[in-house]
């Protein structure tokens, strides 16, 4: 199978990333033909520093290969290096209807965080990402619950296109995880973790034991003090113990035996250990690569070249079936 997906340079990764998109692309990658791609074209549709953005980029580099992803095995490129992206993007747009545009969840979302940035970009944005997906020709797309709106926008393009055109584009299917799919904030249980959010609500990949810690302490809980699983009453506990689960392969009913009569306090002191020693191996590669700059510039360079190949073939064919010379 072909597999693609992608991710915002746009800040540190944290638990959500990993837990909803990153775990599935390490166990995909051994049997299937993978492309992960840094998206740093989506991630200047939001508010952004232009001198950090080239940190960002390493930074997510550094993470995708701290998680396991092998370069040998799968292609790790940015996207602005492969023009194909933003040339597909365009051809794409011109058989795009703007109101499927506009009822876009991510869209509305983001211009309501950013009222003063609502740029055109960020409108199209699912245009590009659906130019990201269909260049590779991309049967799966491994993803967290809030991108699968985007991948059925990419279908509809498919479709759309192959009727106009004539068979081009697979329709690709979203991956999407029972457990993990959706973490939510620490600060606010009723929305997704989410890296442009405040510090404090997230845990980063690279966070130290005591800021995991102390941010684990002061999670947002629900009255009681019973540690019991369940998502529309108790919201914050039951991602607690979502991301307990995942990390240790226990049951949530198996967590909830072993932490009966004992409180809140006791239960988060336990997954602050679980955590902490969980993202131990993280830290440590990533002070690894964080001297070995050149060395993530020389993988990149590497996955530029193979994605090329990739995109230019389609993109010529594209052209052909568009009439375009
Ligand atoms: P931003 O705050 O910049 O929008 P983000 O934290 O939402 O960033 P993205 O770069 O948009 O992260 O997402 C990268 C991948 O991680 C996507 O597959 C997305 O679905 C997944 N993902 C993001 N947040 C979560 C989350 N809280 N739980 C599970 N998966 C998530
Ligand atoms: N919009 C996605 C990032 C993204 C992506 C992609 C994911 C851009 N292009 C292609 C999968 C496939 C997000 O997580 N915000």
């Amino acid at each position: 199978m072909k597999i693609f997906s992608g991710i915002r340079p746009s800040g540190n990764l944290h638990l959500g990333n990993y837990l909803g998109a990153m775990q599935q692309w390490i166990k995909l990658q051994n049997e299937n033909d993978c492309v992960f791609c840094i998206v740093d074209l989506h991630a200047i549709t939001t508010p952004y520093k232009p001198g950090e953005l080239k940190k960002h980029i390493l930074d997510t580099t550094a993470v995708y290969l701290a998680a396991g992803i092998n370069p040998e095995k799968s292609v790790i490129f940015v996207q602005s290096q492969v023009k194909e992206h933003s040339e597909l993007a365009w051809l794409l747009e011109t058989i795009t209807p703007m109101g499927e545009l506009k009822r876009m969840t991510q869209f509305k979302e983001k211009s309501e965080q950013h009222k003063d940035y609502v740029n055109a970009g960020l409108l199209s944005y699912p245009v590009l990402m659906a130019a990201d997906i269909l260049l590779y020709k991309t049967d799966s797309v491994p993803v967290g619950k809030d991108q699968e709106q985007h991948i059925e926008f990419t279908r509809m393009i498919a479709k759309k296109f192959n009727q106009k055109f004539g068979d081009t584009f697979k329709e690709p299917a979203s991956m999407i995880l029972k457990e993990g799919a959706k973490i939510m904030s620490l600060t606010n249980p009723k929305k997704k973790m989410s890296k442009s959010d405040e510090p404090k609500s997230c845990i980063f990949l690279f966070d130290t034991p005591a800021d995991i810690t102390k941010k684990i302490m002061s999670a947002e809980t629900d009255s009681g003090k019973e540690v019991i699983y369940n998502v529309t009453k108790k919201r914050g506990i039951s991602n607690l113990l979502t991301i307990y689960s995942l990390l240790t392969g226990k049951t949530t009913a198996d967590l909830e035996k072993e932490f009966k009569g004992k409180g809140y306090g006791d239960f988060k002191k336990s997954l602050a250990e679980v955590v902490v020693q969980y993202l131990e191996p993280f830290r440590r590669k990533q002070q690894e690569f964080a001297t070995r700059e050149s060395y993530l510039e020389e993988i990149l360079k590497q996955g530029q070249s193979r994605a090329q190949i990739i995109a230019q073939a389609t993109m010529q064919e594209v052209k052909q079936k568009m009439g375009l010379i």
